[in-house]
């Protein structure tokens, strides 16, 4: 545990510096330099087991209201621009709804005043993204244990998976892909691993993922699926997407983005 501490990516950050750009985007940044993405990923390795190794169930820090980012970076997708998604965002996402099947005994098709009226929770923690940059947010949202128990898992199931909402480019030449995520029961029923609705007291902007975004606490950004719009429980990643189980980690980046 201590030496987690002492190894944090925080104190990592810290130490190397580049807190400059920090001052005018509201998050602590450090991609100016070259150096600590080299410190980085031989701590992520670390990092990851020794928190395998002691236990993920952990909570990840929380902090209070004075400690939000006055602006909170967008990344990666911030605007979807499929005709579905611009559809629903026309009608403030009424009609949305979060359709969740696989491995579950009752399947559902949820509206927002569904998800809303599930056991939710309210965190404000720490945004770290793996390209170096950091910032501290309050979300609010349904609990994902909570619906994950109100679909009933089967006993085969092993990951939960988000489909989302906007698409990349696929892999080579191929056509964009939408993006897609996953996580297993551990972290699934994490207790702070929810499904946000909003966003600093707020209902969730859409740059950061309206209507619903996974907020996972104890891993990296690029876990944090945003716009998702459906949710399927599975025995196995081998037929998701291209075998690895996420956009990022068929492009790459490790499945597993613990910090
Ligand atoms: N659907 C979707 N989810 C996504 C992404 C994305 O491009 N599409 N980018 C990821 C990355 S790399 C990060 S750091 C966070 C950024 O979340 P934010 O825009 O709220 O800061 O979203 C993650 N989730
Ligand atoms: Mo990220």
């Amino acid at each position: 545990m201590s030496l987690n501490r002492t190894l944090s990516r925080r104190s990592l950050l810290k130490a190397a510096g580049g807190l400059g750009a920090a001052l005018l985007t509201g998050c602590d940044e450090i991609t100016q330099s070259a150096t600590p993405r080299r410190i980085l990923a031989s701590a992520e390795k670390l990092n990851i087991a020794v928190q395998r190794g002691l236990g993920r169930r952990a909570l990840a820090a929380e902090f209070g209201e004075g400690d939000l980012s006055p602006s909170f970076r967008a990344n990666g997708s911030t605007n979807p621009e499929t005709q579905v998604y611009r559809a629903l965002a026309q009608q403030d996402f009424a009609d949305w709804r979060l359709d969740i099947s696989g491995l579950v005994s009752r399947p559902a098709r949820l509206s927002m005043a569904d998800l809303r009226s599930l056991p939710s929770r309210t965190q404000i923690t720490r945004h770290d993204c793996v390209e170096g940059w950091s910032c501290v947010g309050k979300w609010t949202g349904t609990r994902l244990s909570a619906l994950l128990a109100k679909v009933d898992l089967r006993p085969s199931a092993r990951y939960v998976v988000f489909h989302c909402a906007d698409e990349l480019p696929g892999e080579g030449l191929s056509p964009p892909v939408p993006y897609y995520e996953s996580i297993d029961l551990e972290d699934a029923l994490h207790e702070q691993t929810i499904l946000a609705y909003e966003m600093n007291g707020r209902d969730l902007p859409i740059e950061h993922g309206a209507p619903l975004r996974l907020r996972v606490e104890r891993q990296l950004g690029y876990k944090h699926a945003k716009y998702v719009m459906s949710i399927e429980v599975v025995d196995s990643l081998d037929k998701i997407g291209g075998g690895n189980g996420s956009y990022w980690a068929d492009h790459g980046y490790s499945w597993y983005a613990g910090i």
